[in-house]
């Protein structure tokens, strides 16, 4: 008998437990929200290439209204341009050129699910904008400087030393 009460014993824990198992494992997928997955170039990364565009792939679908990507260089300064764009899982971010140094990529966007998810990566620009073109090029654009006006021919009468103002009649 007492081995039958510890078999009853057993399954009644093991009903128990399945029990369990069913009411835990259907919130599993429920919790699986869409985030993000991978990006490029990739969080804590050195680019070394000329950066013309920004990537955000995620899990799951997203949605395009209220999608906003902030890529700011060291100087604070926001060089995205134009706006996101959404093509099903990613977002492209689309750049003007980067200063050298710690670019932070700001990101929020929409689940399918109408979640709302926010965050943000750092990576490090390796490459110089072309700066040195573009000012050459303004410079030749910028008007030439004047010349020096020439000097004055006649002096202020005040510095003008102190002469007859006609020639010298002599009385003889
Ligand atoms: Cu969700």
């Amino acid at each position: 008998m007492g081995a039958v009460n510890r078999y009853r014993l057993l399954s009644a824990a093991t009903a128990a437990l399945a029990a369990a198992l069913v009411v835990v494992l259907p919130a599993a997928p429920a919790s699986a929200h869409t985030e993000l997955k991978s990006t490029v170039p990739a969080a804590k990364s050195t680019t070394t290439k000329p950066v013309a565009e920004v990537t955000l792939t995620f899990t799951g679908l997203i949605k395009k209204p209220g999608t906003t990507i902030v890529v700011t260089g060291p100087d604070k300064t926001s060089y995205s341009a134009g706006a996101a764009e959404v093509v099903d899982k990613t977002i492209t971010q689309k750049v003007d050129a980067l200063p050298v140094g710690a670019i932070t990529v700001a990101w929020r966007t929409f689940a399918a699910d109408g979640h709302p998810m926010e965050g943000s990566f750092t990576f490090t620009n390796q490459v110089a904008p072309p700066t040195p073109q573009r000012s050459r090029a303004r410079a030749s654009i910028r008007p030439r400087p004047r010349p020096p006006a020439p000097p004055r021919r006649h002096r202020p009468r005040w510095a003008r030393p102190a002469t007859p103002r006609h020639p010298r009649v002599s009385y003889g």
